[in-house]
């Protein structure tokens, strides 16, 4: 038995979908445990790319089953169009489950996203507008509308109408906005249900069952530690939990079923939407990491921030994930540097401070201090034993290890599925 999960140890896009889908092929199911359509997981297979934001990466593994998690706010639209995006490219869906308990994206969601950035003006969250903030937030109210309300239209009628009678109050006098009617809201609603309705179960059942018959479960995460509503940086973050105390709420499965926890980080850093970002690179270094890396967001194509790794950073995300392994992405994207800088800690006033501060805000002087650390030329994508990688490559990933204390088992060196580097 070895249950996984696979989290973003930063700011999301480490490449956790290229992780999780290489390491699927030993796995029986593969979950995703929070978020949204929000997130964007590339995996390349061969000659073709796939995109995916709900559906897990196993699905592209037939034998696999693909589990949504009661913790996933789902978007009906969206997630017929990945699932028939999906088909036509003929990948089976017949083992795909979506469980009753997970929150429903409504249309109001979305427009309550995008009002409340624009409302926000210059302190904009920079969302990715598909509506997950306001959808979290109706469930934590516990106004929000479930899977399972779809399935039968009298249950889903009655909920959308109390759930309209507030939101249409804010929709008008917070928003100047028009308002929502239910009836018009379930038309649009009902070709997305009767698709969905033959994949909707009891995913917490299902897994648990699983678990019990010795089946090997991966957690996918979405987005990453420094996203999370409680250990990110606040509020500058998604509205659910990606670290991995967020697989046990998100899938109905307890803390004892867990076995490893595999912290997905790139060998820099970067992050997209508002937020500090103490390592952030303005010159042409950060030019360089985003041309490189295509540092471009997946869902929304919004360039990403870049940046030098950030060990208080990774330090964090080892302690609230409790991770036992790294698995360190694009270091193929750092050859060609003249020089790698590495944050150790930062100079806080006349403090030098080695953790990631908690309460983090982008006024607040955190300034990296970096040590400097000689790069490669090599173009290393072709590595696949770690005595390949050039020396200095190996002094750099060493380093990390020791600021860490967690070994990176997992040294990835290019998109696909076979371009790693896998460490006993
Ligand atoms: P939201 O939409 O409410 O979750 O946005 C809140 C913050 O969370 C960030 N966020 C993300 N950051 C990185 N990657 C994400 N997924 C996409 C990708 C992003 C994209 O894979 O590239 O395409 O832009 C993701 N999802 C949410 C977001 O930027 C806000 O800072
Ligand atoms: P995720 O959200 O964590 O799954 O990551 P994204 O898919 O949003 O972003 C990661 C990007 O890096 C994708 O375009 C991946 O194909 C790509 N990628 C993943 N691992 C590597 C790697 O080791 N080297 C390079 N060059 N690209 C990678
Ligand atoms: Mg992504």
């Amino acid at each position: 038995m070895s249950n996984k999960i696979v989290v973003g140890a930063q700011w999301g896009d480490e490449g956790k979908g290229k992780i999780t889908d290489m390491l699927a092929k030993t796995a029986d199911l593969v979950v995703r445990y929070g978020g949204g359509n929000n997130a964007g997981h590339t995996v390349i297979v061969g000659d073709k790319k796939f995109e995916l934001h709900l559906i897990p990466s196993g699905i592209l593994y037939e034998d696999k089953k693909s589990v949504l998690g009661g913790g996933v706010v789902i978007d009906p639209e969206a997630m017929v169009e990945e699932m028939e995006g999906l088909e036509k490219r003929n990948i089976s869906l017949a083992n795909l489950y979506i469980s009753e308990t997970a929150h429903v994206i409504m249309p109001y969601h979305k427009k309550l996203d995008a009002l409340e950035e624009k409302r926000k003006g210059d302190d904009k969250i920079g969302t990715t507008g598909k509506g997950i903030g306001p959808c979290y937030t109706d469930k934590t109210a516990r106004r929000g509308i479930r899977i399972a309300d779809l399935l039968e239209e009298g249950r889903l009628r009655a909920k959308l109408e109390k759930a309209l009678d507030y939101h249409n109050v804010i929709l008008k006098n917070v928003y100047n906005a028009q308002e929502l009617k239910a009836e018009e809201i379930i038309k649009s609603l009902k070709p997305y249900i009767e698709k969905l309705r033959p994949y909707i179960t009891n995913t917490s059942l299902l897994l648990n069952q699983a678990h019990q018959a010795n089946k090997k479960i991966f957690f996918e995460g979405a987005q990453g530690t420094l996203l999370d509503i409680d250990y990110g940086t606040y509020p500058f973050v998604t509205s659910s939990n990606p670290t991995a105390g967020g697989v046990c709420t998100g899938t109905g499965m307890g803390p004892t079923t867990i076995d490893d926890v595999i912290g997905v980080t790139k060998a820099y850093l970067t992050r997209v939407g508002a937020g500090p970002f103490p390592t952030e690179l303005k010159d042409k270094w950060g030019e360089f990491l985003r041309d490189k890396g295509h540092e471009y967001g997946v869902t929304t194509g919004r360039p990403r921030r870049c940046g030098w790794l950030d060990i208080p950073i990774l330090k964090h995300a080892v302690r609230v994930n409790g991770l036992t392994e790294i698995a360190l992405t694009k270091i193929d994207v750092l050859s060609g540097l003249k020089e790698i800088k590495l944050c150790t800690a930062y100079q806080h006033g006349d403090k030098q401070v080695e953790e990631f501060p908690p309460y983090l805000e982008s006024e607040l002087p955190y300034e990296p201090i970096y040590e400097s650390w000689p790069a490669w030329d090599e173009d290393i994508s072709g590595c696949r034993t770690y005595e390949e990688l050039p020396p200095n490559a190996q002094k750099y990933i060493e380093r990390i290890e020791e600021l860490v204390g967690v070994p990176a088992k997992i040294i990835s060196v290019g998109p696909g599925r076979k371009e790693a580097i896998i460490r006993s």
